[in-house]
């Protein structure tokens, strides 16, 4: 029988260490648990970074895929399906966009939007061929593809990878002087994170959104929201920006798309945007598949039909009310909003939370001092209080 141990002596060897995961070595999950493969039980309090918002192996999303996959899983779009219409119209009652344009990864969806706000700025904006700047904030995480590490401030990111790609502007995040100052004729975009997940959960002061959005408007400059991690449920609202009532002119989704059971992302956007791309301009060989338009509309059913902006929202400020009354010496700050949720430590968080595996809670650190706290949505009170004591008492280690 192997062990824990032989896997990731394995992974160790024949893996590009592109990573630095906790180690344990999951075989099996449910709901908010997920099992090694010594068979130990554990809380998961990431939820592969908010795609499992639906719990794991949420069964009607596997339902939906396996009878999916029976019939027919990839068309390519040279022919249509008969899943893609239906998610498309899906997407467009829950989040009110007029349209959608279906990709897989996150990175693939923003790399999508950054292409339609520049095609916008020359075609509508009558920008000078080839000017179009975007602007995007200090610490943002776009994903990983060279146009978006052209952007990243994040050193270890990027500097190795350039040449970079050109049109892109960075200002302070949460400063909308900044915002103000760095738009200019040119500017096709102001691209943000309603909230910023990797650089530590970092919730903007109040009505900095709806300000970058009435500015863009004042413009003719277009915001882009990258909702990604912070949509679909996660902060307690659809839409992380609704917040502050801000509707972007574009908003782009992935992960909780699909539950956690296949890459797929989308970008949102009305008729005058989206109705830009003519054919041949952009696509994706898996794009749009039928397998991937069945298990989104089973993911997004079971957003609404679970309520799970609801509950993302109820026992969030449980769990960031009891996350704040803990006593511990190395906390900084908690904050959140919803059930995505960061204790900010004075200290490295890494030993934390291998405590907290100890303890049979996954939690994974981000930026060296914040732990992240972001379970499934579908948990209950009972699991948060089961947890609370395991978490003080690794809050509390010497
Ligand atoms: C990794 C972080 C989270 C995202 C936003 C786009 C993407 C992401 C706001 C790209 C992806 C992931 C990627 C993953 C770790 C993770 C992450 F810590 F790196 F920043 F969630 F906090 N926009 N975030 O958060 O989506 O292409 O990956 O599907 O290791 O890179 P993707």
């Amino acid at each position: 029988m192997m062990k824990t141990q032989d896997f990731i002596e394995i992974e160790e060897k024949y893996g590009a260490h592109n990573y630095h995961p906790l180690d344990v070595v999951i075989e099996k999950a449910e709901g908010v648990w997920v099992y090694d493969v010594e068979g130990k039980r554990y809380l998961d309090c990431l939820s592969a970074y908010s795609a499992v918002n639906q719990g794991h192996v949420h069964p009607e999303i596997l339902k939906a895929l396996l009878d999916q996959a029976k019939r027919v899983t990839l068309t390519s779009r040279a022919f249509r399906n008969d899943q893609l219409p239906l998610l498309y119209k899906e997407l467009s009652e829950m989040t009110c966009y007029e349209m959608s344009l279906p990709m897989n990864s996150g990175a693939e969806a923003v790399e999508t939007a950054v292409k339609l706000a520049r095609k916008w700025a020359y075609v509508v904006k009558k920008v000078p061929r080839h000017q179009a700047e975007i602007i995007v904030a200090g610490n943002n995480f776009h994903g990983r593809t060279t146009t978006i590490i052209s952007f990243s401030t994040e050193p270890s990111y990027r500097d190795d990878f350039g040449p970079f790609t050109p049109g892109f502007v960075v200002v302070d995040y949460g400063n909308v002087e900044a915002v103000e100052k760095a738009i200019n004729a040119n500017t096709a975009a102001v691209m943000l994170e309603p909230i910023q997940g990797e650089a530590g959960v970092i919730i903007p002061p109040d009505g900095y959104l709806k300000k970058v959005a009435e500015l863009c408007k004042r413009n003719n400059v277009l915001f882009v929201a990258d909702e990604i991690q912070t949509g679909l449920c996660r902060t307690g609202k659809l839409f992380a920006a609704h917040h502050e009532d801000v509707r972007a002119d574009i908003t782009i989704v992935g992960k909780a798309l699909s539950g956690g059971f296949y890459p797929v992302s989308a970008v949102l956007a009305d008729m005058p945007i989206l109705g830009l791309f003519q054919p041949g301009e952009h696509g994706s060989t898996f794009g749009g598949n039928p397998l991937a338009a069945a298990v989104a509309r089973a993911s997004l059913k079971v957003l609404r039909e679970e309520k799970l902006a609801e509950r993302a929202s109820e026992l969030g400020t449980y769990f960031l009310e009891q996350l704040s009354e803990i006593p511990s010496p190395h906390v900084k700050e908690v904050r959140g909003r919803g059930l995505l949720i960061a204790v900010e430590l004075n200290t490295k968080a890494r030993r934390f939370c291998e405590a907290l595996k100890e303890r049979g809670i996954l939690a994974k650190e981000t930026h060296d001092n914040v732990i992240r706290f972001a379970p499934p949505l579908v948990i209950d009170k009972e699991t948060i209080d089961w947890a609370l004591p395991a978490i003080r008492e690794a809050l509390n280690l010497p």
